[in-house]
């Protein structure tokens, strides 16, 4: 059984609030990323905060740990509850997102292994098996893996053990099904698949009980 978090990738206020509002209690979480932020700003976080879904910040974070301090420090203060942010910086940098949102009462999320085609060059294999140990020894939240490929995800499962959620991009414009990997995950991502459908309610339903 895993949520449903909507990746909410639209550019501008209005389609953001139109969407967000559309998908309210259908929607365990949204999902916010550069998309949207540069085409809003942060203010847009307490526009979509009225309609009391969580908010994470997919910023992929990546940098030294000072600077990505300061990051999560706009993140959190501008109301999201979760960050998401890259390992492959090292240790420390990794701590610095965990620690800030720990300091937040939020949470931090780890990028292990992506979905897309090209994370095969990089973002998979002893790397992504890598990483996942990284994020389970720095305390993090949780890690993302990918939908696309459920068998790799299912041996980062094993490497981060239950005590950490995994969340699941990939479901719908990439091609995997919920049905796919909700018994390895704790949430789903979906995006273009709910944002782009004529009626994103009924879309959001529609995934919230296949991946239950
Ligand atoms: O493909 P969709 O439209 O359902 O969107 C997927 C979202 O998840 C999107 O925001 C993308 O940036 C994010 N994401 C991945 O797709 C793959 C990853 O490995 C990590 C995040």
């Amino acid at each position: 059984m895993a949520d449903l978090l909507l990746a909410l990738d639209v550019k501008g206020k209005s389609e953001a609030v139109r969407v967000a509002g559309a998908c309210t209690g259908e929607v365990d979480a949204i999902k916010i990323g550069y998309p949207l932020v540069l085409s809003t700003g942060l203010g847009i976080v307490k526009d979509l905060a009225k309609a009391g879904i969580p908010i994470i910040a997919d910023f992929k974070v990546a940098d030294i740990p000072n600077t990505n301090s300061l990051i999560c420090e706009e993140v959190f203060g501008a109301g999201c509850s979760g960050i998401i942010t890259h390992a492959f910086c090292g240790h420390d940098s990794l701590a610095a997102c965990v620690d800030a949102a720990h300091d937040h009462g939020g949470v931090c999320f780890v990028v292990c292994e992506m979905s897309h085609p090209g994370a095969l060059d990089f973002l998979t294999g002893e790397n992504a098996e890598r990483m996942a140990g990284m994020a389970k020894a720095a305390g993090a939240d949780g890690i993302i893996a990918p939908a696309t490929r459920p068998e790799r995800t299912a041996i980062l499962r094993d490497i981060i053990g239950t005590s950490m959620k995994i969340y699941s991009p990939g479901v719908g414009a990439q091609g995997a099904q919920p049905e796919d990997v909700k018994k390895y995950v704790d949430g789903i991502i979906v995006g273009r698949a709910i944002y782009e459908s004529a009626d994103p309610k009924s879309a959001a339903h529609e995934f919230r009980v296949r991946a239950r």
